[in-house]
């Protein structure tokens, strides 16, 4: 089985104790077991960085191992065209994670360039989003297998 990609921007390793009045109390690390938890068999490659260039090097990555990714680019989402044109080589399911809902936050947040490649984005729904993701790429992937 290929694996799930689970791919997170920056500052989110702060997670928990970053802004919890919009980002909640979840880390990282629970966020991850969380998503283990929701892919059963599948694999599940789950990384974070605060560097540009490591994102986009681990979606090569999945370009060329992977069945489905789900990101949150974090602040990446509104002004990275290297991570924009990495993802367009994606050939699988793109699911687009935000904690928050960005459209009910400044302006800077609301338009996502990564909305533009994504299969499905899913925004306010907190850290419960991240299993809820992982449940509908992997229907997904098992009904394309
Ligand atoms: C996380 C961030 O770090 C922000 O830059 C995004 C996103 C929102 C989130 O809600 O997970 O705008």
């Amino acid at each position: 089985m290929k694996p799930i990609f689970i791919l997170n921007g920056p500052n989110l390793n702060r997670l928990g104790r970053r802004e919890p009045g919009i980002y909640g109390t979840t880390t990282l690390a629970e966020i991850k077991v969380m998503c283990r938890g929701a892919a059963g068999a599948y694999p599940v490659r789950f990384h974070q960085t605060n560097a540009e260039h490591e994102l986009v090097e681990w979606v090569h990555e999945a370009t060329d191992e992977g069945a489905g990714i789900l990101i949150n680019p974090a602040g990446l989402s509104f002004r990275s065209i290297p991570l924009l044109d990495a993802l367009k080589m994606f050939p699988g399911p793109i699911v687009e994670l935000h904690i928050s809902n960005i459209h009910r936050r400044e302006e800077i947040y609301h338009r996502s360039l990564v909305s533009t490649v994504a299969t499905g984005v899913i925004a306010g729904l907190g850290a419960k989003g991240y299993p809820l993701a992982v449940n509908w790429l992997v229907e997904l992937v098992e009904a394309s297998r």
